[in-house]
């Protein structure tokens, strides 16, 4: 079932339209008749406290291959949704043959070394993972090459039974560009990453979950509904904890262990400085749900 579906179905779906701003405007690529005005993206806000912006890749004819243009809209969809103060976590999909086929071949097929070195090939890519906001993976179908790197870039990945990972640039005369060595092996370890990014193999989704790569699988019409749930739960909590929380997280893949530890003891410290730590630790107390202003 698609994105669409599920959401129309579960919940109270508003049409949003992101626009974007006046001076970045390409007439012809934003202002078409769709209900947002990307090329390549469907974007949506969901949830019954319409609190979760909702990224579908649309690009079926090509299996959701990361041309630039995708890259591009993903990146200031998810800019567009870390602005609005309403939104607590941002689900991306793609469709329930493909999350994603890898960064697009087609596009790639004539760079060169130095076209790369001077276009910062796929340049949009770092700020999709600077996001601020939680981001989700719903991945149903294939996530390869760049597909599993753009599930990698986001904070949790939730799976369809039937998705499939894998790093297949080597079959192609490459190497992963863009996380493929780095996060697949800081996450599943060195022997698991180096059969998937030297053979090119594909696993299942059950197995991605096994090594840590996905947190859960579900029946694939289900794993959007369950990410958005899961969204949903997180935008319920204070904002700005949940930035601190994602930021200690983080830090555990850039830090020595010490260095960590005294990281997330700052950031702990911090939250006493929150109107929101209070509020959370008086509602707990007064045995009522608490009310955060994300201040
Ligand atoms: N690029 C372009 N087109 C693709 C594509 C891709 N990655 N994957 C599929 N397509 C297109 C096919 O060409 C086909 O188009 P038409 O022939 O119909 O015009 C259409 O999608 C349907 O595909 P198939 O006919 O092949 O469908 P099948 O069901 O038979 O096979 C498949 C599905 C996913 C197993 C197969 O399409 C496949 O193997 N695709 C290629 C997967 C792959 O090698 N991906 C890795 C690409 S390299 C970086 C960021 C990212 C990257 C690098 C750097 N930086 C930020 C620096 C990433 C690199 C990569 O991902």
């Amino acid at each position: 079932m698609s994105a669409s579906r599920v959401s129309q179905i579960l919940f109270s779906r508003v049409s949003h339209a992101i626009r974007k701003p006046q001076h970045l405007i390409t007439p012809v690529k934003y202002y078409s008749s769709q209900v947002n005005n990307y090329e390549c993206i469907k974007t949506e806000i969901v949830g019954e406290k319409k609190n979760v912006g909702l990224i579908t890749l649309n690009r079926p004819k090509a299996l959701n291959a990361l041309c630039e243009q995708l890259i591009n809209d993903i990146s200031h969809a998810v800019d567009h949704f870390n602005k609005d103060k309403s939104i607590g976590a941002i689900v991306i999909t793609g469709s329930e043959k493909a999350f994603a086929a890898g960064a697009d071949i087609k596009e790639m097929e004539n760079k060169t070394y130095v076209s790369n070195l001077k276009h910062d090939f796929i340049g949009e890519w770092d700020k999709i993972g600077k996001s601020k906001k939680p981001l989700i993976a719903a991945v149903n179908g294939y996530a390869l090459g760049g597909g599993n790197e753009l599930a990698m870039l986001c904070d949790i990945i939730y799976a369809g039974d039937k998705a499939r990972f894998s790093q297949p640039e080597i079959a192609l005369g490459t190497i992963p560009g863009a996380g493929g060595t780095q996060r697949l092996t800081r996450v599943i370890g060195k022997s698991k990453a180096m059969e998937m990014v030297l053979s090119g193999n594909m696993i299942t989704a059950e197995e991605a979950e096994k090594t840590g790569l996905v947190s859960k699988v579900f029946p694939s019409d289900k794993v959007i509904e369950e990410a958005v749930k899961l969204g949903e739960k997180i935008a319920s909590h204070s904002q700005v904890v949940v930035l601190l929380a994602k930021q200690a997280v983080n830090s555990a893949y850039e830090t020595t262990l010490q260095q960590g530890l005294q990281f997330e003891n700052r950031l702990f410290h911090s939250t006493f400085s929150l109107t929101d730590r209070k509020e959370g630790m008086t509602a707990f107390l007064e045995k009522r749900p608490p009310k955060f202003t994300n201040e």
